[in-house]
């Protein structure tokens, strides 16, 4: 049977990983981001590795237009059989106390982290409304269930992503489309880079005596949620890495 899926943000960490994983599971695979090599580079990596077919999104998640103009091209045969909306690209900026916030930044991680998830959200809704089936899978955070300091709007963005995914599983019940969530904690991808703007020795010391999660770790627990029967809908999972109980409560071995 044919059957597609959409992964926002595939051009590395999570998304990369998810976007392998559903093509491993025999998924043609639709992959989105901004950095058009790299979501060439999957392509070429998911056809030789998987045999799958590929499609290329090429947007910026913030920008309603361009996310509204791409969908529309991807093509019907897709759109018909898309099972499978893993919304995933997002990202933190800085960890500077309330007060001292580039206003900037608050934009791009609301814009992206929450504005983006629902532009794309509810075009996949539409098509999976008519098609009677589907499942969408929003990647939250620890962060939506603790705040911490300079967390502060990173946090409200996931917060706001546990509120849309309850939202959504009530208001696309009445469809079949399951909802699902999962809300990683320390993850070693480029997000830790990204929220440091950069800086790559600081972003190391995030992971300085832990052995974090991995995006392939993320991708299990997805590869687990997508292959329940159809009857069954897991909503939630909470995963840390063993070494970590909460954003800031994090035994490190420092030797
Ligand atoms: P990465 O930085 O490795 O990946 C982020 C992805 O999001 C990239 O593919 C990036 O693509 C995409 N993205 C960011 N901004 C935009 C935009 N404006 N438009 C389109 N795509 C965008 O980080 P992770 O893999 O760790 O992050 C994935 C998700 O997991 C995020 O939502 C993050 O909040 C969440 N998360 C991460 C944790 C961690 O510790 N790593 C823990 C908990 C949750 P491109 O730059 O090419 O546009
Ligand atoms: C990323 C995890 O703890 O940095 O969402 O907020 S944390």
């Amino acid at each position: 049977m044919i059957k597609t899926a959409i992964v926002t943000g595939a051009t590395s960490g999570i998304g990369r990983a998810t976007a392998l994983m559903l093509a491993r599971r025999g998924y043609n695979i639709a992959i989105t981001g901004r950095r058009l090599p790299l979501l060439q580079d999957l392509c070429r990596e998911i056809e030789k590795t998987s045999g799958v077919e590929s499609y290329i999104l090429n947007f910026d998640i913030r920008d309603k237009l361009d996310v509204f103009d791409s969908y529309d091209m991807l093509p019907d045969s897709w759109k018909k059989h898309l099972m499978v909306l893993v919304n995933n690209a997002g990202l933190a900026l800085g960890d500077d106390s309330f007060e001292m916030c580039d206003d900037n930044e608050w934009d791009q991680m609301i814009d992206t982290n929450v504005k983006g998830l629902l532009y794309i959200s509810q075009l996949v809704s539409n098509t999976m409304k008519q098609n009677g089936f589907g499942h969408i899978i929003n990647i939250s955070s620890v962060a939506g269930r603790h705040i911490y300091y300079g967390g502060n709007v990173y946090c409200a963005t996931k917060h706001a992503v546990d509120a849309i995914t309850q939202a959504m599983r009530v208001d696309l019940l009445q469809y079949g489309i399951k909802v699902s969530s999962i809300a990683p904690g320390m993850v070693n991808t480029e997000f830790s880079t990204v929220r440091y703007r950069g800086d790559i020795e600081r972003a190391r010391k995030v992971y300085e005596g832990v052995k974090p999660l991995s995006a392939d770790d993320i991708a299990s627990a997805i590869e687990f949620i997508v292959t329940r029967p159809d009857h069954v809908c897991v909503n939630d999972m909470l995963i840390m890495p063993t070494q970590q109980a909460m954003p800031y409560y994090v035994d490190r071995h420092t030797k």
